[in-house]
C-alpha cells in the first residue's frame, strides 16, 4: 500500500505498539537535543538514572536561552551543563554559538531520523525532513538513556502545497495561515506532512520556519520531504553525505487534508496574545511600532537575516523605534557578515545581539508599557516578554523590516514601490566553523570528568505516592488555552531558577494568579481546573513539577496540550478531563473535591473517575496507557524507574 512519509519513518522506528491514531505507541530515537532552560534539569533526571553514557546516536547540548549572566546562576549552570556533556559524551554547543534549532539543522539533522528534544520547537528539524518531537525534560532523559519515546499516535495530516510565494511573502506568511485557519488546537494529535509541488519552492531554512511553528498548532511534529533543495542545504553545510531522498509514495493516503496554493498568500501577522490571531498585514496598516526584533527560534537563519539586511541596506530604522536582530547562529553571523549584511544593519541603526534566544523567551529585550513589538519569534502569549500587558505581533522578516523603515505596520508589498525584492538566496557553500561546539570525549577519557554542580543547582524533590482517596481544594480556576508560559513563567527573573524547584514553584501562575503559590503551599493537597487545550506551548516540564512540589495532585480541564499532559503523569498530577465539558461552569475556586478510591479505580484500568464535589458527583475520563498508570500510581516516572525491580525488569513499561 502506497504511504505517506510520516508512516514510513514512525514504521521504521515503531518499537512497540500499532500505528492506529490515538493509542499509545513507543518509538526508537536516534538523536536527542537539550537546551540550557530545560537542560539543567532533564540532566539531572539522566544522572539520577545511573547510566554511564548516552544510548543515542547523537545526543546534543545547547546553551542558548539562560545567556544572562546578572549573578552566579546562569554561568555555574552553564559549567554544570559542559561537564555533564563531557562526562556522558553529549556533544555541547557553547553560549554564544547559536540557537539549539539553528544549530541543529545546520551540524547534525539528518533525514529521516527521529529526535526527541527538550524544547516544543524541536519540530523546526523538519527543515531537513527529521521527524522531530518536542516533549518532557525526564521524557529526552530517557530517550537519552537508551529508552524508547511512548506518545499517542497522530493522525498525519497532509497539506497539499502548489504554486510558489509572490516576492514579500515568505514561510512564515504560510504557517501564520496554517494558524489562522485552523488554530492553536487545530494540529493537536496530528504530524502535519507537507507534500506537492510547491514544497520545492522552499528551502531547507524557510521548511525550519514552518517546521518551528507547528509547534504552535498544537502538532506532533511537521515534516516535509528530503528532496533536492534538501540536499543542496546539506552540501552547503558540508554534510552532502547525510543526504538520502525520502517522500511520501506515489498516491500516499493522509487522515486528513488541506491544501495551499503559495501564489494566493499574503503577508500576514499574529496579533497579541496568541499565534493564531492571524489578520492580514494591510488590515493593521499605520499602526505605531516601537520595537521590532528579528530572528531567535524562528527566521534567524540566513535568509531571513539577509531579506531584512537588504531591505535596510542604505535606509534609517524610524527615529522613534528600536530594531533588534538576533542571529540564530555564529554561522549565520559570520555568512551575513562576509556577504555585507552586518555594515547594512548597523548602517541603518540597528541593534545586532549574539545568537541566542534573548527576547523570545524573555530574556531581556522586553519592551515598554503599551509598546508595541513586531517580532519573527513564534509566540506571543500574554507577558512572555517581560512585560505586563504586553503588545507582541508575529510577523515574517519582511513584514518586521518594513516597520522598521516606515515606523508603523506596513504591508511590505509597499516596499516594491522603493525597491526590487531582494530575493535572498542561500549560500551554495556556508562558511563553516564548530569550534564553539565541544566534540564526545572517547568513553575512558569521559569517565575521568568531574561534573562540576553550582549551589543553585538543587537535588531532585521526594514525591509521595497517590494515595488510595484523594481530597483537594481547587486552589486556581483557569480558562481556555492557557500557555505553559502562563503557568510556569519565563523570563529573566525566573529561568536561572530552572534546577532550583523550591525557588521557581514560588513564581507558578504569577501573572495569572500572583497569591496562587501561597494558596496552594497553605492548602495542600491542591487541584487546579483549566478549560480547552490546558498546558499549550513550550515543552518546559517544570510548568507540572513546580506546582506539584506546590501540592498539586489533580488537574481536571476540557482538554490538554499532548506534552502538557506527558508531563503531568511523569510528575504524579492526575490529568483528568470532563465528561460533560458543562461541569467545568459547576467548579469554583476554594471547592473541595473528592475522589473515593481513585488509586484502586487507577489499578483496576477505571478510565471514568467520578468526582465529589458538595453533595454532587461529576465524571470525568482518565485517558491514559497503562505505563503511565504505573507511574502515576508511584507518585511519578523518576520513582516509577527508581522503585527496586522496575528499571531492571520493565525499563520505563518497555517490556
Ligand atoms: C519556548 O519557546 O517556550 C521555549 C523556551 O523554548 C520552551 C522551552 C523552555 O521553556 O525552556 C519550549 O518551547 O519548549
Amino acid at each position: 500500500m502506497a504511504k505517506n512519509l510520516a508512516t514510513k519513518i514512525l514504521e521504521a522506528h515503531l518499537v512497540k505498539g500499532e500505528l492506529i491514531p490515538g493509542t499509545e505507541i513507543a518509538i526508537k530515537i536516534d538523536q536527542t537535543l537539550l537546551q540550557d532552560a530545560t537542560g539543567t534539569m532533564a540532566m539531572l533526571e539522566f544522572m539520577a538514572m545511573g547510566v554511564d553514557r548516552v544510548k543515542v546516536e547523537l545526543a546534543a547540548q545547547y546553551i542558548d536561552h539562560n545567556l544572562l549572566q546578572t549573578d552566579n546562576k546562569n554561568a555555574d549552570d552553564h559549567i554544570f551543563l559542559m561537564t555533564a556533556a563531557e562526562r556522558y559524551g553529549i556533544h555541547l554547543s557553547k553560549p554564544g554559538n547559536g540557537v539549539s534549532h539553528q544549530v541543529h539543522l545546520e551540524r547534525f539533522g539528518v533525514p529521516g531520523k527521529v529526535m526527541l528534544g527538550a524544547d516544543s520547537h524541536t519540530p523546526s528539524a523538519a527543515g531537513v525532513s527529521m521527524l522531530a518531537i518536542g516533549a518532557g525534560g525526564l521524557d529526552v532523559a530517557l530517550a537519552m538513556a537508551g529508552h524508547p519515546f511512548y506518545l499517542p499516535c497522530p493522525k498525519i495530516w497532509g497539506i497539499k502545497l502548489t504554486g510558489a510565494l509572490q516576492p514579500w511573502v515568505s514561510a512564515k506568511d504560510l504557517i501564520l495561515e496554517m494558524l489562522r485557519r485552523h488554530s492553536v488546537k487545530g494540529g493537536v494529535g496530528r504530524i502535519v506532512e507537507y507534500y506537492g509541488d510547491g514544497v520545492k519552492t522552499l528551502s531547507a531554512t524557510d521548511r525550519a520556519v514552518i517546521g518551528n511553528m507547528g509547534a504552535e498548532l498544537g502538532a506532533t511534529t511537521s515534516i516535509f520531504p528530503s528532496d533536492e533543495r534538501t540536499k543542496e542545504f546539506l552540501e552547503a553545510q558540508g554534510r552532502g553525505e547525510c543526504w538520502t531522498p525520502l517522500e511520501a509514495d506515489a498516491g500516499a493516503l493522509y487522515d486528513e487534508y488541506d491544501e495551499i496554493d503559495l501564489s494566493t498568500l499574503e503577508p500576514l501577522i499574529a496579533k497579541p496574545t496568541s499565534p493564531d490571531n492571524v489578520v492580514p498585514v494591510r488590515e493593521l496598516a499605520g499602526l505605531k511600532v516601537d520595537q521590532v526584533l528579528v530572528g531567535s527560534s524562528a527566521n534567524s537563519a540566513f535568509r531571513d537575516l539577509m531579506s531584512a539586511c537588504r531591505i535596510l541596506e542604505g535606509r534609517k530604522v524610524a527615529p522613534h523605534l528600536s530594531f533588534n536582530v538576533n542571529p540564530g547562529s555564529r554561522q549565520v553571523i559570520e555568512n551575513v557578515a562576509a556577504e555585507g549584511g552586518f555594515l547594512m544593519l548597523l548602517q541603518a541603526g540597528a541593534q545586532v545581539h549574539q545568537p541566542g534566544c534573548l527576547g523570545c523567551i524573555g530574556m531581556g529585550q522586553a519592551p515598554g508599557t503599551g509598546h508595541v513589538s513586531l517580532r519573527t519569534f513564534p509566540r506571543n502569549f500574554p507577558g512572555r516578554s517581560g512585560t505586563k500587558g504586553d503588545q507582541v505581533y508575529l510577523c515574517s522578516p519582511e513584514t518586521a523590516a518594513a516597520a522598521g523603515i516606515f515606523g508603523v505596520v506596513t504591508d511590505p508589498r509597499e516596499l516594491g514601490r522603493l525597491m526590487e525584492y531582494p530575493n535572498v538566496q542561500n549560500p551554495s557553500k556556508y562558511l563553516l566553523d564548530d569550534s564553539s561546539i565541544i566534540f564526545p570525549l572517547p568513553a575512558a577519557e569521559a569517565e575521568k570528568v568531574e561534573i562540576i554542580t553550582g549551589p543553585n543547582i538543587l537535588p531532585f524533590p521526594d514525591f509521595s505516592e497517590l494515595p488510595e482517596n484523594l481530597s483537594v481544594e481547587v486552589i486556581l480556576k483557569a480558562g481556555d488555552n492557557i500557555s505553559t508560559d502562563g503557568i510556569m513563567p519565563a523570563g529573566s527573573k525566573v529561568l536561572p531558577f530552572r534546577s532550583n524547584i523550591p525557588a521557581i514553584s514560588q513564581f507558578v501562575f504569577e501573572q495569572i494568579d500572583p497569591g496562587f503559590a501561597a494558596r496552594a503551599m497553605a492548602n495542600q493537597p491542591g487541584a487546579v481546573i483549566g478549560g480547552d487545550n490546558y498546558g499549550q506551548g513550550s515543552s518546559r516540564e517544570h510548568a507540572a513539577l513546580a506546582p506539584r512540589y506546590l501540592g498539586i495532585r489533580l488537574k481536571i480541564a476540557k482538554s490538554f496540550a499532548r506534552i502538557h499532559k506527558a508531563n503531568l503523569v511523569n510528575f504524579g498530577i492526575v490529568p483528568l478531563v470532563f465528561k460533560d465539558p458543562a461541569d467545568y461552569d459547576l467548579l469554583q475556586q476554594g471547592d473541595r473535591l473528592l475522589v473515593p478510591h481513585l488509586r484502586t479505580m487507577i489499578v483496576r484500568g477505571a478510565t471514568v473517575i467520578p468526582v465529589e464535589v458538595g453533595e454532587r458527583t461529576f465524571l470525568t475520563i482518565l485517558d491514559i496507557s497503562d505505563r503511565q498508570r504505573r507511574e502515576l500510581l508511584s507518585g511519578g516516572t523518576l520513582n516509577y524507574v527508581r522503585t527496586a525491580g522496575n528499571w531492571e525488569e520493565d525499563p520505563h513499561g518497555c517490556l
